[in-house]
Order: structure tokens, then C-alpha cells, then sequence
């Protein structure tokens, strides 16, 4: 009774940090912009066939229509109301997809943004997703409803009302981040019309929240959101299981508000992961992937069990929030597919894959003028939908790095690893590494301009095993290089410093 009890507790307080991902499932991936037609037809037919678990999804709720820029992707962080009403799809289609892909265990996280409603210069009248009345300039937002006396206008202590200094936290949680209404998150009303948008989602079946822009919003009213919320829908989840909560915080050190005050909410985005990763892979600043050997908190990352990981995300992949020139993304695809590569193979972090559309760079002064396009889309403004080549890979502009042969094979790597610790690591001293994942995986890197060719312990069992990122097994053969592992666990890898992707990455469900 005692051990039930104490279990039942402990379940209890990690819950938040727990993506409630089905068993043998470890990844999810963020399919920007995405309609929900497709997310649904893309967790039947791809997503859980490989072993993906979860999808987090643009913001649901209806905004503001911009058409200076030209629709740009942002328009949906500056919230209208909170019908589910975008460009993805309405209520029904949302609907649809979350009960499509929780039937076959890919989970819904949606991106919830609660900090604020939109631009103070947004004006007013119906140009939002859904048609919703709004007036930006008396704050007025009658779709919720929210008044004037629902913001922090009388709150904030700037010249302008917008956040001017991070130095300071008062201003970063109760002035407007760019110029985007800022909510009175402390009032029990605001709070509540919150907590109902959630459990809304909730109801429907999702399984989490990405809370945007959280470093914007005090730790506490963020907690007090969190405990109003409700139980998942056991139509698909364990009676008492609570939401999974990731918070966006951008703590890359040197700021005033960190990462750590977050932590009793639930998870934070690790922005010093690709950050950091992108330096080691790219070998600026005297960085070398030998480095690697103490990957995580050993490199002043945070907790493993707070720590939401990815290489790049739909900001810091164009240079908004924290994307800083060594971020790699698919306009990379070698440095990408490898660092990608090492993330999934490293059991640091609930780790996520981002998948993007194509958009063209024009920088000016080191700044991409085109940071602003959104997804593609037809004459009419509507989102083009996710066209599917016979090769696998997608059309209309959609790149969906997640079908990457090499990505999605690592996520069925990770998945095959998992629980595993790190074992046999290797390194040259440069950039060669090598590491497993105690007898289920093992993953090799040459990240030098010269050739590799060494014969090390890999932890697993005797027998022929296939490359799953050159290729990959298919029935009982091999589409890629095999690697023979003696009966003392060791093999010979040789990779040339010209490889298309130079590494390999071998795990016993891809033993012939
Ligand atoms: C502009 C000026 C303001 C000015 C205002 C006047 O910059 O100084 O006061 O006009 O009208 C868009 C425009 C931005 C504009 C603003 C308001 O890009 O130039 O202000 O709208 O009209 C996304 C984009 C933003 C975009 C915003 C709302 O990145 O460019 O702003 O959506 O459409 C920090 C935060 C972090 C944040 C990151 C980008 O700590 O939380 O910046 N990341 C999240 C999301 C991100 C989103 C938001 C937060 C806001 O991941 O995508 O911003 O919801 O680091
Ligand atoms: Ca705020």
C-alpha cells in the first residue's frame, strides 16, 4: 500500500515531463505549418509505421491574417481567438487528425500561444482566420471575449510598452514583446479562458503543450495554468496521466531570466544544444567532435530529464530568436544529417526532428530579407498540401527532412536503443568518434578530411549487420555497406572523408 502510494506519487510529479509517448517510441517531429489533413494521412501511412511518436503542430487557434508581408509564417503567433480556426484546417479537420494519429500512437503536442494576443498595431475588423471581430488598439477581442482590462498595459514601466532591456525581468514578462499584446497572466479570468483553450485540446486527445515565449510569462502563473488543467483523454491515454509541458525559454547564459526557473513547470527547450552542436559539427572556434565524450550536462546543458532537444527549429533555422550563424539546417544537409545523426544516437534529452518547407535566402548584410515566407501555398493564400514523390521524399516545396533515409532510420536507432547507457566511446582526438548504446547500437563518425579506417569494440553480438544510414535492411538484404562484428564484438569500419554521409550506424534490428 505504501510502495503504491509513493509510486502513485512519483508518478504524479514527473508527470509533466513525461511525453506519455507509447512504449518503444521516443521522437517526435515538428511538422511546420503542416495542414491537419496531411499530419493525419502522414501519421497513418509514415509516421507510425517508423516508429515516430508524437508531432507538434503550428498554433490551432485562429490569428491574425497578415498580408504585408504576403502571409507570412508568423501570423500565427499573434492569436485572435482561440477557435480552432487557421490555415491548417478548422475544429473538424483538428479533430480528425488527433483521433487518426492517437489511433496509431503518434501523439499531438500543439504550440500554445498564451503570452499574448496580437500586434498593438494589428488595427481592427475581421481579417483573421476565422472572420473574428477584434480591435488591437482598444484591446478588444470579443472571440474570447478579452478587454482592456485583460492585458498589462497598466503593468508594464517602459517608454514604449514594449520589452527594451532583458537585463530587466520585470519588462520581459510584462511589456510586449514586439509590440505583441501583452496578457495579464496573474487575473484569474485571463487564467481561466487559458485553462479552457487547453483542456479544449485536451478533450479533443492531445497529449502536450509547447508554451511559447514562456521566458515572457512568470514562472508561477504558468504553474497555476498548468494545475488547472485536466487528465488526458483516456480514450487513448492511462486514467490519471497528466499533459507534457515544454516551455520556451531562449537561455543561451548572460541574461537575466534562466532556463532553471522553469524546471518545476515541466521541460524547457534546450537552445544551447544546436547552438553548441552546430560549432562542434561546423569545427568553428576550435571545437572537435572528441569533445563530444561528455555531450550534455558535462557541457553545461541542462538536467537530462528538463531538457527538450533539436538541432534547429523553425525560428533559429531563418535567424529569429537565437539563431545564430552556427545553427545547421537541411540548406546544410551533410553537417545537418550528421548532427541530426549524433542527437538521436546520444541519450541526452526528449529530442525532436524538425520538418520544414523550402523558402529562398536573399541575405542582405547578413541578414536573410526573406525570413518571412511562409509555407507554400496556392493563388488563393490557402497552405499547399503535402504532395508524396514516388521516391518517398515530398513535393510542393515541403521538405520533410523527417524522411530523410538517414533521419528516419536514426529515430528507429534511438527507438531501438532506448534505456540503453552510453558505452565504447571512441575518438581519434579530432573528429572521429564512436560510441554505443550498451548491446543495441553503435554509431561512428568521420568528420575529418582524411579517411578512416579503424577496428573497434562495438558491444554487440557476432554477426552481419546493415549501415542504416547508407542504406538501409530491407527483407533479408542490405542496401547499404554491412559490418561484420566478430565474436569479441569488434568491427572494421572504413569510412573516406568523401562519403555522401560520413557515418555509419549499425543496431540489432538491422542485423541480417
Ligand atoms: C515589429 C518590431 C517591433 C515593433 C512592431 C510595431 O519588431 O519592435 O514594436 O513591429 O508594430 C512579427 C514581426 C515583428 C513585429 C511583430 C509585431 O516579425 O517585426 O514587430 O510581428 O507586429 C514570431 C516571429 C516574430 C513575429 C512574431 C509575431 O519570430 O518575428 O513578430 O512571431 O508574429 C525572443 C522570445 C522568444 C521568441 C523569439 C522569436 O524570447 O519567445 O524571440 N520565440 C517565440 C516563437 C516565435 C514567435 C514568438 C515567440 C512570439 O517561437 O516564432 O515570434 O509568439 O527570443
Ligand atoms: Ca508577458
Amino acid at each position: 500500500m505504501k510502495l503504491l502510494l509513493l509510486l502513485l506519487l512519483s508518478g504524479l510529479c514527473s508527470a509533466q515531463y513525461n511525453p506519455n509517448y507509447r512504449s518503444g517510441r521516443t521522437t517526435m517531429v515538428h511538422l511546420f505549418e503542416w495542414r491537419w489533413a496531411d499530419i493525419a494521412a502522414e501519421c497513418e501511412r509514415y509516421l507510425a509505421p517508423n516508429g515516430f511518436a508524437g508531432v507538434q503542430v503550428s498554433p490551432p487557434n485562429e490569428n491574425l491574417i497578415i498580408t504585408s508581408p504576403n502571409r507570412p509564417w508568423w501570423e500565427r503567433y499573434q492569436p485572435i481567438s482561440y477557435k480552432i480556426c487557421t490555415r491548417s484546417g478548422n475544429e473538424q479537420q483538428f479533430r480528425d487528425m488527433v483521433t487518426r494519429c492517437n489511433n496509431v500512437g503518434v501523439f499531438i503536442y500543439v504550440d500554445a500561444v498564451i503570452n499574448h494576443m496580437c500586434g498593438a498595431g494589428g488595427g481592427s475588423g475581421t481579417r483573421s482566420t476565422c472572420g473574428s471581430n477584434y480591435n488591437a488598439g482598444s484591446r478588444d477581442f470579443p472571440a474570447v471575449p478579452y478587454s482592456n482590462l485583460d492585458f498589462n498595459d497598466g503593468k508594464c514601466k517602459t517608454a514604449s510598452g514594449n520589452i527594451e532591456n532583458y537585463g530587466d525581468v520585470y519588462q520581459v514578462r510584462d511589456c510586449r514583446l514586439v509590440s505583441l499584446l501583452d496578457l495579464a497572466l496573474e487575473k484569474d479570468y485571463v487564467r481561466g479562458k487559458i485553462a479552457d483553450y487547453l483542456n479544449n485540446l485536451i478533450s479533443i486527445g492531445v497529449a502536450g503543450f509547447r508554451f511559447d515565449a514562456s521566458k515572457h510569462m512568470w514562472p508561477g502563473d504558468i504553474k497555476t495554468i498548468i494545475n488547472r488543467l485536466n487528465n488526458l483523454n483516456t480514450q487513448w491515454f492511462h486514467g490519471g496521466s497528466r499533459p507534457f509541458i515544454f516551455q520556451e525559454v531562449i537561455d543561451l547564459g548572460g541574461e537575466a531570466i534562466s532556463a532553471n526557473e522553469y524546471y518545476g513547470n515541466g521541460r524547457v527547450t534546450e537552445f544551447k544544444y544546436g547552438a553548441k552542436l552546430g560549432n562542434v559539427i561546423r569545427k568553428w572556434n576550435g571545437e572537435r567532435m572528441s569533445y563530444l565524450r561528455n555531450w550534455g550536462e558535462g557541457w553545461g546543458l541542462m538536467p537530462n530529464d528538463r531538457a527538450l532537444v533539436f538541432v534547429d527549429n523553425h525560428d533559429n533555422q531563418r535567424g529569429h530568436g537565437a539563431g545564430g550563424a552556427s545553427i545547421l539546417t537541411f540548406f546544410d544537409a551533410r553537417l545537418y544529417k550528421m548532427g541530426v545523426g549524433f542527437m538521436l544516437a546520444h541519450p541526452y534529452g526528449s529530442a525532436r526532428v524538425m520538418s520544414s518547407y523550402r523558402w529562398t535566402r536573399n541575405f542582405v548584410n547578413g541578414q536573410d530579407v526573406n525570413d518571412w515566407i511562409g509555407p507554400p501555398i496556392n493563388s488563393d493564400g490557402s497552405t499547399k498540401s503535402v504532395t508524396i514523390n514516388a521516391d518517398s521524399t515530398c513535393g510542393n516545396d515541403w521538405v520533410c527532412e523527417h524522411r530523410w533515409r538517414q533521419i528516419k532510420n536514426m529515430v528507429i536507432f534511438r527507438n531501438t536503443v532506448d534505456g540503453q547507457g552510453l558505452t565504447n566511446w571512441w575518438e581519434n582526438g579530432g573528429n572521429q568518434i564512436a560510441f554505443g548504446r550498451g548491446n543495441r547500437g553503435f554509431i561512428i563518425f568521420n568528420n575529418e578530411s582524411s579517411n578512416m579506417d579503424v577496428t573497434l569494440n562495438t558491444g554487440l553480438s557476432a554477426g552481419t549487420y546493415c549501415d542504416v544510414i547508407s542504406g538501409q535492411k530491407e527483407g533479408t538484404r542490405c542496401t547499404g555497406t554491412q559490418i561484420t562484428v566478430s565474436s569479441s564484438g569488434s568491427a572494421r569500419f572504413t569510412i573516406s572523408s568523401s562519403a555522401d554521409d560520413p557515418f555509419i550506424a549499425i543496431h540489432v534490428n538491422a542485423k541480417l
